[in-house]
């Protein structure tokens, strides 16, 4: 910068408090649904990360690397055309096989199959193969999916944690927060 000029810097009220790390934020693989992808990115980001969203219709191996590269604080996979148990179990035994990603937090949500019909069977079936938490649209709402980041470790090492206020009107008070993932919700994934 030359002498005299003064350095303008942009900083908008939401990026300020990004600073509890990266979520990535993804479509499966023959998912080309992507308006779930902008609002989640959106409630992400809201709630204090950055966020790198691949979009719709990853490949598995692009999500495997991507992942690797950016060593998330959290993984959210979105899905929307009914596949997403599909999908999510394939590739959630890839992301599970690489040493630096075991210990990933990694989530799914949205309409995970083409029908209401055993949903939470999936979901068991879904968090037993590796993923932490699954939030099928059947069965839970934006709350949870709230309190979950809520519960992360990279939200209670940041300042005052998640307050009441720093959250969108549907998610639970901090106070209120549980300190592992909701039980209804994350089935346990094997050690
Ligand atoms: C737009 C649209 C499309 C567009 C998408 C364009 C684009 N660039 O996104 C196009 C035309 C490509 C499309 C194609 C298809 N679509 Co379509 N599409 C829709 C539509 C009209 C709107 C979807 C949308 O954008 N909603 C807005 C976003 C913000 O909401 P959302 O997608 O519902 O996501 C919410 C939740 O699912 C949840 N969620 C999603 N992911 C996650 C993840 C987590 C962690 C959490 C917590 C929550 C969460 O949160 C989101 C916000 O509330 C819906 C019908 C409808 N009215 O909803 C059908 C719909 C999703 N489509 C459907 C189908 C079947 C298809 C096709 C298979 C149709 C066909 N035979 O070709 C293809 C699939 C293509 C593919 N390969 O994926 C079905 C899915 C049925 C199911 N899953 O059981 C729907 C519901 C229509 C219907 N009633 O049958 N579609």
């Amino acid at each position: 910068m030359a002498q005299g000029e003064k350095e303008i810097v942009v900083v908008s009220a939401a990026s300020a408090v990004r600073d509890r790390g990266t979520v990535v934020i993804s479509g499966l693989a023959s998912d080309a649904h992507t308006w779930n992808l902008v609002y989640l990115q959106l409630l992400i980001e809201e709630l204090g990360y950055d966020v790198v969203n691949l979009g719709p219709c990853v490949p598995d191996d692009v999500l495997v690397d991507e992942c690797r590269r950016i060593d998330p604080v959290l993984l959210v996979i979105g899905s929307v055309n009914g596949h997403g148990c599909t999908d999510g179990l394939r590739v959630v035994a890839r992301l599970r096989a690489c040493p630096e990603l075991a210990a990933t937090p990694m989530v799914i949500g949205g309409k995970l199959t083409v029908s209401d019909e055993n949903v939470e069977r999936h979901a068991r079936a879904l968090a037993e193969a590796g993923f932490d938490a699954v939030f099928p649209d059947q069965s839970s709402d934006p709350a949870d999916f709230t309190a979950f980041i809520a519960s992360l470790p990279a939200a209670s090492l940041s300042d005052a944690s998640l307050s009441a206020a720093s959250l969108p009107a549907t998610s639970l008070p901090a106070t209120s927060l549980p300190a592992a993932p909701l039980p209804a919700l994350s089935a346990g994934r094997p050690e």
